[in-house]
């Protein structure tokens, strides 16, 4: 990273400045699409059967049973560190008090004398969370899911996770499902798990929505499925992880290297940005980047990512907000003097992590804020995931007559309005009655 050159902000044209910004290329191969495609259709043909052939395929497991026994959820308490069953139960205590705080009030108002409009809410009642395997299991994703349809009220909320070539699972996500009073674990991961979980199959039940990060297959599949006829919601659309760091000339190089790396050690694809109006402070970073880069477990990966990461020079901290809004990134860390007051002129972030003592993982794991957030510009046009992706709201009314005199004439003449004669009738009939033609016998 100290061999990655400065960008000048104020030296770019217009052009220049949007390509600085740009995040790679998603992969959107016609390979991936058609493969997708054809898990997808086999596994609605073939069920059960199709999701055991593509687990022994793709994660080495073969298994006699997707549904995980109850016994090893309900055993993993044990297999467990105390110091992590005890991280665990901190996490979800933090991210349930601020998934609790987040249910909706319901709404009954009279908006003219007799009519009567309600919005309320429900929760969705079978939802699907899937959690990537792969390198590290991610027992907080389990809770960032696992506590909001918990919180919401979802009556059959279902999780599903690929197996180790053993066939096993992380106690660690057992234990976080459990705690979010998950019973139904299938082992199954990939574009196979989402097709299961967005057509049903014998063993794994059909869900009204899928949550969950994952790699381009899944992210490709849950496109899909969200498009099919009698397919699934999904929650939002996914890019690789990604970052971006305000700092101004007394912010902690270390604390700023430290933030970038913790969002590159999540894969090689990872967007790590700085945008600061110190050219000092930058060098301090790169320093620090290349230091502790090398005590990181996951350097390989972290360094891949890192090789794409962007340093980019301001004239002010202003100039780095507008950098900041343009990118609109999934994390946005904000570590200048009196960062607070920032807060307002920033339009476009997933979340935001105010102040030295802010660092991302807080959010990732035990602040009680969700990390599940739109990713690669869509914290544009989407939100942080919360509560309310787990409920769906809906409207009652209720008309007394005076409420239909009431707005009759503004209905009857909309209506005409648009040459709807039925709309137009359907209150006539009501209030004065139609003049029809007697019926001949
Ligand atoms: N930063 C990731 C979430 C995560 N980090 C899980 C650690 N574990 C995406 O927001
Ligand atoms: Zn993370």
């Amino acid at each position: 990273m100290s061999s990655q050159s400065i960008i000048e902000w104020g030296n770019l044209t217009e052009q220049q400045q949007i390509e600085a910004l740009l995040r790679p290329a998603m992969k959107d191969s016609v390979m991936l699409r058609d493969t997708v495609t054809k898990i997808l259709s086999r596994v609605r043909q073939n069920k059960d059967a199709a999701v055991f052939e593509y687990t022994k395929q793709f994660d080495g497991a073969e298994l006699s049973n997707l549904r995980l026994d109850t016994a090893v959820i309900d055993e993993a308490e044990s297999k467990l560190k105390a110091k992590v069953k005890t991280a665990i139960d901190k996490a979800y205590a933090n991210i349930k008090t601020f998934h609790e705080a987040q249910l909706p009030q319901d709404i009954r108002i009279e908006t003219s004398p007799g009519v009567i409009c309600e919005q309320r809410h429900a929760a969705l009642e079978k939802v699907g969370l899937y959690i990537p395997g792969g390198s590290a299991p991610l027992p907080s994703t389990v809770l960032m899911l696992g506590v909001s349809a918990q919180v919401a009220g979802c009556d059959l909320p279902i999780l599903c996770t690929p197996p180790s070539p053993q066939g096993t699972i992380a106690p660690e996500i057992c234990y976080a499902a459990k705690i979010c009073g998950i019973q139904h674990i299938y082992l199954c991961g990939g574009a196979q798990a989402i097709a299961a979980m967005a057509f049903g199959t014998e063993t794994i039940p059909k869900v009204d929505k899928i949550f969950g990060p994952g790699n381009s297959f899944v992210t490709e599949a849950k496109q899909q499925v969200s498009q099919a006829v009698g397919g699934a919601a999904i929650d939002m659309p996914a890019g690789p992880s990604e970052v971006l760091v305000i700092a101004d000339a007394n912010a902690d190089a270390g604390f700023v290297a430290a933030d970038l790396l913790s969002q590159a050690e999540h894969g090689a694809d990872s967007q790590a940005v700085l945008v600061s109006d110190d050219r000092a402070l930058i060098a301090k970073v790169q320093q620090q980047v290349v230091l502790q880069l090398a005590q990181l477990s996951r350097r390989d990966i972290a360094s891949k990512a890192v090789d794409n990461s962007r340093y980019i020079l301001t004239e002010s901290i202003q100039e780095s907000v507008l950098v900041s809004n343009a990118y609109a990134p999934e994390h946005l860390i904000v570590q200048t003097d009196n960062a607070r007051d920032l807060i307002e002129s920033l339009k476009h972030a997933g979340s935001i992590f105010v102040g030295a003592y802010s660092p991302e993982s807080a959010g990732d794991y035990a602040s009680g804020t969700n990390h599940v957030l739109p990713t690669y510009g869509y914290a544009r046009n989407y939100s942080s995931l919360g509560l309310l992706d787990f409920m769906r709201r809906y409207t009652v009314q209720e008309l007394t007559r005076e409420g239909l005199e009431n707005i009759g004439d503004a209905i009857m003449d909309l209506a005409d309005a648009e040459g709807l004669d039925a709309h137009r009738n359907a209150v006539k009939i009501r209030l004065t009655g139609l003049d029809l033609p007697s019926v001949l016998t």
